[in-house]
């Protein structure tokens, strides 16, 4: 992978190890992404592998969880992206928005029924937050948890949402009607309870390799204990995206790499006029552009672990490198695209799969345009959502 400012060297030997044996294992077990995206499934087998591996929350501690370096984390995103931003999807919505919130804010018991269930991928989580009326600004949710003697009744919908139709319990943000003010709180929804329904999205042009759905939620019960007790309001679901976000900053680096090397790789074969097209100067300022871009994006990446490691990490230093990197990927996708001709068209190559995902880890997380204001907000003390 491209890391032309030697990166790497900076490594400890667990990250190395960890970069390694994601390399391995995606080589050994992630047989055909190109077809899994054609057809529009996700390798469901490989959910207990990517457990056993450690991939899930592996910067968490306790719970049978590795408990790695941030730095370790980013990088095991980086090469899951690198392969496809389905498999990043997966182990982000596991790792970052479903397992973070139960360890940051669940009860012991909450902890122990599901953390090491859920690390290993026997068991498979979703996180509920987007509504059908409600993407960019979640505040307005409409979900709605209503108190009834020690159980709570939820209803609402919620949409857009990663591996709801093969979860075994959802993490749903509702307004507490129990409580003054009715503050967003986090619920432990399982999903075959009654009046849970979970349709799956189909036919979508981007992030094919990765399964999406809704959340139906009709007059469903749940007893009270299922309450994340440890947040109340819309600090519970933004920090899980804190920490979801920063994987993307890292999992984009992979992903415009990866195009990188089909791109420098073609260059390099395939000839024209006599010799190969790499040898043009119109080709060579691509990769040059490419791979400044992509080293840029990798640095950011790499501080951003620093200031995580160090606890100085804001949300706001997430959005810009989430922002940017995602930028890069979605650019940079495409003009590799455009180096590979018309094979560049083709699931045979990768770049244009890269590409059409782009689409959606730029809307998801926080739209670049939401990290823009996010980012306007911080410099200029000014809001400008509404
Ligand atoms: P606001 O009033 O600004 O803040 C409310 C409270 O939350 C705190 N906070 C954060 N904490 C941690 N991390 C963050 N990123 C935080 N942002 C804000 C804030 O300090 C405050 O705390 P307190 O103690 O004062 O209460 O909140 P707001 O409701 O006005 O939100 C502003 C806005 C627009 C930035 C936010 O709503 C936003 O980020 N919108 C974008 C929505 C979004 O990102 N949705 C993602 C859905 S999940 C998803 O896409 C998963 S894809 C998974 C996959 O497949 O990989
Ligand atoms: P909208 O909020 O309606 O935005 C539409 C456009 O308006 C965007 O360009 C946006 O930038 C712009 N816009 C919005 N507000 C402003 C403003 N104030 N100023 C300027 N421009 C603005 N959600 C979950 O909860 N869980 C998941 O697991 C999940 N997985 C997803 C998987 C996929 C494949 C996709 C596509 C989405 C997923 N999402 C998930 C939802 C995702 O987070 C939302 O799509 C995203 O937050 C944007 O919301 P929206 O689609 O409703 O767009």
């Amino acid at each position: 992978m491209l890391d032309y400012f030697d990166m790497e060297s900076t490594l400890t030997e667990e990250e190395r190890l960890l970069v390694d044996s994601a390399r391995s294992f995606i080589d050994g077990e992630v047989d055909d992404v190109g077809q899994h995206w054609i057809d529009g499934t996700f390798p469901t087998e490989i959910i207990p592998k990517m457990g056993e591996m450690g991939f899930y929350a592996p910067n968490l501690e306790g719970y049978g969880l590795p408990g790695v370096s941030e730095r370790a984390y980013g990088l095991l995103m980086r090469e899951l992206e690198a392969c496809d931003s389905g498999l990043r999807s997966m182990a982000s919505v596991q790792g970052a928005l479903v397992m973070y919130p139960i360890h940051a804010f669940g009860s012991d018991e909450q902890k122990e029924e599901w953390l090491p269930r859920l690390g290993t991928g026997e068991a498979v989580g979703c996180f509920g937050l987007t509504e059908p009326e409600h993407g960019s600004n979640p505040s307005a949710m409409e979900t709605m948890a209503e108190p009834d003697g020690d159980e709570y009744v939820l209803n609402g919908s919620k949409t857009w949402i990663t591996n709801s139709p093969i979860a075994d319990v959802a993490v749903v943000w509702a307004k507490d009607h129990g409580e003054e003010g009715t503050p967003v709180r986090g619920f432990l929804v399982e999903t075959d309870r009654d009046g849970v329904t979970t349709n799956e999205i189909k036919e979508k042009l981007s992030l094919r390799a990765s399964i999406t759905g809704e959340i139906s939620l009709q007059n469903v019960r749940i007893p009270a204990e299922n309450r994340l007790p440890g947040v109340s309001g819309m600090k519970g679901p933004l920090s899980c995206l804190t920490q979801a976000r920063y994987g993307i900053a890292w999992g984009a680096v992979g992903a415009a790499a990866d195009c990188f090397e089909a791109a420098r790789e073609y260059a390099t074969d395939r000839e024209q006029f006599g010799k190969p097209i790499g040898g043009f100067q119109l080709q060579q300022e691509k990769l040059a552009e490419m791979a400044t871009q992509i080293t840029l994006a990798q640095l950011l990446a790499h501080r951003l672990a620093d200031l995580k490691e160090a606890g100085e990490m804001r949300p706001q230093h997430v959005s810009m490198a989430k922002r940017n990197n995602v930028r890069t990927a979605r650019d940079q996708s495409r003009i590799a695209r455009e180096m590979l001709g018309g094979n560049g068209i083709t699931a045979d190559y990768s770049p244009m799969r890269h590409m059409a995902n782009m689409e959606t880890v730029y809307t998801y997380e926080g739209t670049h345009d939401i990290h823009s204001l996010i980012l306007g907000e911080d410099l200029t003390g000014l809001q400008a959502f509404q």
